[in-house]
């Protein structure tokens, strides 16, 4: 089934095309777009963030995203004007949070190619995709200790579990920001690029990725995030009933049909 709505929105803070990948599922492309601010996001912006990434995530057509920014910030954090003068009471009733849950929903993979600042909800926006491609440039920091505050999207988490406690303590207890080559050595970037490059690199890996059976990328980024809820046992357990339910799909007997008869698979993403 092919949805196409999320392509023709009325969006005021981001950019949303998709790109053919003849042969291969396409790629759906987000770009956020407050560039006066450093895309900052606001309210705005991540309510047409997570519509446009769901849309992707139902189109039938579309096999991986890849939410950027532009070269100077993927994003600056959260809008700091927005929540200036805000109480707990009123944080609390716009209940932000619930928008941000429903990206790790998402069932496709979502590649971040990031440059310049990924700083705050930036860089946790960044953490809540799959992987981060990572031009150069990119500086990755949790400033919100200088606000007053403390990450509050998921950064005291997934920082941890991506780079481990003592980096993870040092960038968010001194709001410091890292360079693209040091984290992605700390194991949160998936690779570091030429500052030219590092789009179309994120889009050739999601080109790589849409071309691959798509109920088994589904499952395995399903077993892989699972890894982070689970222990060892339970997610053991899981991986193999997921492993189990793809000798059910047509794309299995395709693929291993494909290699005993030496010859490209044709996927059906059934
Ligand atoms: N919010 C609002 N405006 C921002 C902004 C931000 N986070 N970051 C930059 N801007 C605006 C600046 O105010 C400036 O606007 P004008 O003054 O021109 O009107 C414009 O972008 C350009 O910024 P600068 O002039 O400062 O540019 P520089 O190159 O000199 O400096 C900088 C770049 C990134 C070092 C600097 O802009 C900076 O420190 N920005 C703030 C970084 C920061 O502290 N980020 C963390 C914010 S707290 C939540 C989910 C997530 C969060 C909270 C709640 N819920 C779901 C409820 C996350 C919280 C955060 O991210």
């Amino acid at each position: 089934m092919s949805d196409k709505t999320h392509l023709s929105k009325a969006y005021t803070s981001i950019l949303v095309s998709e790109i053919d990948n003849k042969g291969a599922l396409k790629t759906g492309l987000v770009q956020l777009n407050r560039p006066d601010v450093l895309n900052a996001l606001n309210i705005e912006l991540m309510k047409e963030v997570v519509e446009a990434l769901e849309g992707f995530d139902r189109d039938g057509e579309t096999g991986c995203t890849v939410l950027t920014g532009n070269k100077k910030a993927f994003a600056a954090g959260a809008d700091i004007k927005e929540m200036a003068d805000a109480g707990a009471v009123e944080m609390l009733l716009r209940d932000q949070f619930a928008r941000w849950d429903r990206i790790r929903k998402l069932k496709k993979p979502v590649i971040a190619a990031v440059s310049g600042f990924a700083l705050g909800g930036g860089c946790e926006l960044a953490m809540s995709c799959d992987m981060i491609i990572a031009s150069e440039s990119a500086k990755f920091g949790q400033p919100e200790i200088n606000l007053g505050v403390i990450p509050g999207a998921g950064g005291t988490q997934r920082l941890t579990k991506a780079i481990g406690k003592a980096r993870a303590m040092e960038m968010i207890l001194t709001g410091k920001m890292f360079g693209a080559q040091e984290m992605f050595e700390a194991g949160l970037v998936t690779k570091v690029v030429d500052a030219d490059l590092y789009l179309e690199e994120a889009l050739e890996l999601a080109r790589e990725i849409a071309s691959k059976p798509t109920i088994a990328v589904q499952l395995a980024k399903e077993s892989v995030l699972k890894s982070f809820d689970l222990t060892i046992e339970s997610g053991l357990e899981h991986e193999r009933k997921n492993f189990y339910l793809l000798f059910a799909t047509e794309d299995k007997h395709e693929g291993m049909k494909a290699f005993v008869e030496k010859r490209r698979a044709e996927w059906k993403g059934k």
